[in-house]
């Protein structure tokens, strides 16, 4: 399983510069809007010190973090639904990604005007909610039709899906998100299959100047007067300076750039964390003298699920899982000292993997 975040947000707000401080291939930026006529794809590391921990106790050929990938697509505007602008047509490219990232723009540029005249993150917030609310309800609107056929007809179970989708479309229609609709799961059913883009969870990243890397800004005081009634998650991150940091080769020269801007680690790792808490996922484990691998999973999957991540065939022929807890095995050095000490613990197919186990599948095909 790989996770994929998909990032939002206005033309020109700095959705391709974040997306290039963080992924191995780079797309082009610019000052024009809507110069972009595709969406790039990427592969970014999730960051996780635990990997080299690891690696001083086993020795191995190879460290493979998990990835994440991020799908940039170029600046929606108002009226984006309609074929205003070029964003439109990209949507689709975010359909089924896992969660959003929505970029702000919180920086002043005389030299980079605004499409819609003025710097105005909560404007912009709104218009782009507005394109994803017009998006879903078009969706909503066609099972809709499809549903209440059948429904007339007295079919039960699509009687109940016309109701929860009025409910849904009532929410879009007065410019909710349905994220923020409490459904039941026996009324998410009904709408699983559209792919809703209002249901991803969405993390707002404010795209600052330089000098408000550490504290923000007015504008960003804005942002987060605006969602506070959302519960949601806002990063302030300086991406142009960044991403001029990430071109440095050498990690030494990128950490001592980063202490000078007043920062601890580059915003990416927070953000990446940041969406694996959003997402409720977690890592486990491979390590052996070969590779050291760290593979990604939903909170509360059972080992013959985390062994499906690995590989299918690991889940089909699951057998056992030797499980091992982090702390156990940094504190003790090895497997052979966790085995004396009756900490590899086997366990069978209800055992639920916990963030940090290293496990060792036994399987049979
Ligand atoms: N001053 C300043 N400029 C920035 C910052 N972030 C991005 N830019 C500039 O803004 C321009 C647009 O950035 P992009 O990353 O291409 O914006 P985008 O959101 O991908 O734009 P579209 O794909 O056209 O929607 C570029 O010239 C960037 O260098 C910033 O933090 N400060
Ligand atoms: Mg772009």
């Amino acid at each position: 399983m790989s996770l994929q975040c998909g990032i939002i947000g206005i033309a020109n707000t700095g959705k391709t510069t974040l997306f290039n401080c963080m992924s191995n291939v780079k797309a082009e930026t610019s000052n024009f809007a809507f110069t972009s006529n595709k969406s790039n794809i990427g592969v970014i590391h999730v960051p996780d010190p635990r990997l080299y921990v690891l690696e001083k106790f086993q020795p191995t050929e190879k460290v493979v973090p998990a990835t994440v990938e991020i799908v940039d697509i170029p600046g929606l505007t108002k009226g984006a639904n309609q074929g205003e602008g070029v964003g439109n047509k990209f949507l689709a490219d975010i359909r089924n990604t896992d969660a959003l990232i929505h970029v702000l723009r919180c920086f002043d540029d005389i030299n980079l005007p605004h499409i819609d005249g003025s710097v105005d993150p909560v404007r912009d917030i709104e218009n782009i909610d507005f394109e994803l609310q017009v998006k879903d309800l078009e969706s909503v609107d066609k099972k809709l039709q499809r549903l209440d056929k059948i429904a007339r007809v007295g079919d039960k179970d699509a009687k109940h899906g016309v109701e929860v989708l009025g409910k849904v479309k009532a929410c879009l229609e007065s410019f909710g998100n349905v994220r923020d609709l409490k459904l039941e799961t026996n009324e998410k059913k009904y709408i699983d299959d559209l792919f809703l883009l209002t249901v991803k969870p969405v993390m707002f990243v404010c795209n600052v100047d330089d000098a408000s890397a550490v504290n923000g800004n007015a504008y960003v005081d804005k942002v987060k007067e605006h969602l506070k009634e959302r519960n949601a998650e806002i990063l302030v991150i300086a991406a142009r300076m960044e991403e001029e940091i990430s071109d440095f080769d050498n990690e030494e020269d990128q950490m001592a750039f980063l202490a000078d801007a007043g920062l601890q680690e580059p915003g990416v790792n927070r953000m990446v964390r940041q969406a694996y808490s959003m997402l409720n996922l977690l890592s486990f484990f491979t390590v052996g003298p070969k590779e050291i691998r760290a593979w990604t999973i939903h909170k509360g999957m059972t080992a013959p699920q985390a062994a499906g991540a690995i590989h299918s065939d690991l889940e089909r022929g699951f057998i056992r899982a030797e499980v091992i807890k982090y702390n156990d095995f940094i504190t003790l050095g090895s497997e052979h000292a966790c085995k004396e000490k009756g900490k590899l613990m086997v366990e069978g197919k209800n055992y639920v993997v916990g963030d940090g186990d290293i496990l060792h599948i036994r399987f049979n095909v």
